[in-house]
């Protein structure tokens, strides 16, 4: 069975990624959580990482005597692996654009990974709004990221008809609009709702917002709880 590093729901968008390939597939394996510390470079997040994956980040998956990491590494293994699914759509020019727009997340929308940390429990729709006014380079990259949405077959489905790989890329996109309510057209509001009804992004919410934990240095704008807000 493949065993799946990953650290916490709430803030790991690149391990969000893997997780609900395996889940959206029913492909068995075991879940290791490695949580943040709550302070950077403390703790023993970064050995235990270390320990299995020479890049010392996560997501990392195992499958025997295989170790991958790298989101899209991992994703691209377990097409490999199960080619009677479609993990990556079947038909050749679809499954050209699925790998394009995943490449384009993979290694693009730097505003919007830098100033719209995941972060599924927190409302920070003021901070939204804030940078929205501000920030430029964001807003065409929103605008980016809906016409790539908008080119889906069907407006009540997802990147390329059916969940694959190009749409676990964007569930970590999903989760940052929402958190920072950035202002979307109505078609790419519904691939939001799409994205949201998914059983396997429905379980990972379900679990982030189950968690408990506060990692400062991933939380530059909610203020830090009191034990007098606690109360
Ligand atoms: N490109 C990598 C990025 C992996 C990554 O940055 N992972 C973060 C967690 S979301 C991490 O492990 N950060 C810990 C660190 O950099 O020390 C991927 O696609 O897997």
């Amino acid at each position: 069975m493949y065993q799946l590093y990953i650290a916490n729901k709430n803030y790991s968008s690149w391990s969000m990624r893997p997780w609900l390939v395996l889940k959206a597939f029913d492909l068995p394996f075991k879940e290791i959580m490695l949580p943040f510390p709550a302070e950077r470079n403390t703790g023993t997040f970064k050995q235990d990482v270390l320990a299995i994956n020479p890049n010392g980040k996560v997501p990392v998956l195992i499958d025997q005597d295989v170790v991958l990491w790298d989101s899209l590494a991992i994703c691209e293994y377990l097409a490999e692996q199960h080619p009677q699914q479609a993990l990556w759509p079947t038909e050749r020019k679809l499954r050209a654009h699925a790998r394009c727009i995943s490449a384009e997340m993979h290694s693009g929308f730097t505003h919007l990974r830098s100033d719209c940390g995941m972060n599924i429990q927190a409302n920070l729709s003021e901070v939204g709004q804030r940078l929205w006014q501000q920030n430029a380079q964001l807003r065409q990259e929103v605008e980016r990221i809906e016409s790539i949405w908008a080119q889906r077959p069907h407006a009540q489905g997802f990147l390329c008809g059916a969940f694959c790989i190009a749409d676990a890329f964007y569930a970590p996109v999903v989760m940052r609009l929402l958190s920072y309510g950035l202002p979307l057209s109505a078609s790419a509001q519904q691939y939001v709702e799409t994205m949201r009804q998914h059983a396997a992004v429905q379980q990972w919410m379900d679990a982030a917002l189950q968690e408990q934990a506060w990692v400062n240095y991933l939380e530059p704008y909610r203020p830090v709880k009191t034990p007098k807000d606690q109360s």
